[in-house]
């Protein structure tokens, strides 16, 4: 039997914003392709208890939709629907007003997505306007949001200039702390360790990251040794929020920059690495080997891009468990990424989390500024090079960490706007991380 519809009224055009909440406006919409994506979802959500006076109860709206790809998020947009009803018109119009309706809404889309890279959901927000803090490191801690950032500070800089990251001069570390992480008080713990206590360091407290076990918290910090050579340390606290007391010498074998932990079924394992400044390059099996380490290197060696390191802690917290491994990240055929890959390869900032049983390390590319991840069934990997969380921010450095909250995640990172773009004066902010259906991160705009 021919079944009859009518449409009534005629095709709607609306504008709106993705990631505003619709939901008087369009009642009952009903999605084209059920497969949508969290942020399209968010975007499109409704209730049907405020119908528009133009809509009636027993009619649905169906919002078109074609792309694969999520929508720019905070983005003006044209949605364009109809309504239906039974009555008067036949299949075949109603088929060819949806095919019209598609091609409209592809091409507003297409249009939308070519002025932005990203799609992102709720407006970052700056956590600490009143000093300059980095490379946030947040961790869950006691039913809070406990972060840990280096602490930037204007400074005739720590010898070496351009490429040695001499600028990022820091001499301590504070702690903050929030329960509600776009509206809530952020808690200043204040100084939670100083330079001048660590007995081996000698300058540059760049980023670190806090673990619990056992009812103890511990602090991994890189710093240069008297040498001025990185190496990681580790410091003590019986509270999330410190005081952090640093052991007398740093971890035996550590070298270079940017410690993460991450736990997975009681073990835990350190991320660490960074290049030029972080001096990554200048070591070779876990041996250093000075600016000349990797000439003689044979070439599918040499082309290989550096990796960064992971290790099983000791049962103590205190010590690596084993060398420290390479952490390879490949491509979609399986193959590494190669050092001159510069858009993709690893650079600095290690992070790790799981989601769905999988593992997510994620890093930054330094210099072409994206925040990147990859994929892997291993907390060692090889992990799968999978896309950008975040494009280039305010400033050279990009720095990052991701943590559940209250069933959301988020995105912790920092820019530098505040200071103006000055490069080693940057500000933590938070914004929200969306997984999506299939498991891939939806790609932010670091210019937000
Ligand atoms: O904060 C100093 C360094 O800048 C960090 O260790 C790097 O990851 C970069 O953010």
């Amino acid at each position: 039997m021919r079944q009859k519809f009518r449409i009534h009224p005629l095709p709607q055009l609306q504008l709106f914003r993705t990631g505003q909440n619709v939901s008087k406006r369009l009642p009952n919409v009903r999605l084209f392709r059920p497969k949508l994506q969290a942020a399209q979802i968010h975007a499109v959500k409704t209730t049907s208890r405020q119908n528009p006076p133009c809509l009636r109860t027993n009619t649905f709206l169906e919002l078109h939709h074609s792309l694969s790809r999520p929508l720019p998020c905070n983005r003006v947009f044209v949605l364009f629907y109809y309504e239906v009803t039974a009555g008067f018109f036949s299949n075949k119009i109603i088929m060819m007003m949806k095919n019209i309706f598609k091609f409209l809404t592809i091409i507003v889309i297409i249009a939308s997505c070519a002025t932005s890279p990203s799609s992102d959901v709720v407006k970052p927000r700056y956590l600490f306007p009143g000093d300059y803090m980095a490379d946030p490191a947040a961790h869950v801690f006691n039913d809070r949001v406990y972060i840990y950032p280096s602490h930037d500070r204007r400074s005739g800089g720590y010898g070496g200039g351009g490429q040695d990251g001499g600028l990022y001069d820091m001499v301590d570390y504070h702690v903050f702390s929030l329960d509600d992480v776009f509206n809530g008080n952020v808690t200043h713990h204040g100084l939670a360790l100083a330079l001048a206590d660590i007995p081996w360091a000698r300058g540059q407290l760049w980023d670190n990251d806090v673990a619990y076990k056992d009812g103890k918290y511990y602090m991994y910090f890189p710093a240069k040794n008297q040498n001025n050579l990185f190496r990681i340390g580790v410091a003590i606290a019986d509270k999330p929020e410190g005081p952090f007391v640093p052991q007398p010498e740093p971890i035996r074998g550590s070298y270079s920059i940017d410690p993460c932990v991450f736990e997975d079924d009681g073990s835990y394992y350190i991320y660490f690495g960074g290049l030029w400044g972080g001096q990554l390059e200048q070591y070779y099996n876990n041996v250093y080997t000075g600016a000349a380490g990797r000439i003689n290197l044979p070439f599918a060696e040499a082309d290989k891009a550096i990796s960064p390191r992971a290790a099983k802690l000791s049962d103590d917290m205190l010590q690596f468990d084993e060398s420290p491994r390479e952490v390879i990240i490949l491509d979609a055929k399986g193959i590494p990424l190669t050092r001159s890959d510069t858009g993709r390869r690893f650079f600095e900032a290690s992070w790790m989390h799981k989601y769905n049983g999988v593992y997510y390390f994620s890093y930054s590319t330094g210099d072409t500024h994206q925040l990147c991840y990859a994929t892997g069934s291993s907390p060692y990997g090889p992990f799968t090079y999978q896309g950008v969380i975040l494009t280039p921010v305010t400033g050279w450095t990009t720095h990052h960490s991701i943590v559940e909250y209250k069933g959301k995640w988020y995105l912790f990172y920092h820019d530098a706007r505040p200071s103006g773009g000055i490069d080693h004066l940057r500000s933590m902010k938070v914004t929200e991380l969306i997984h999506l259906d299939d498991g891939s991160i939806q790609r932010m705009n670091g210019m937000r």
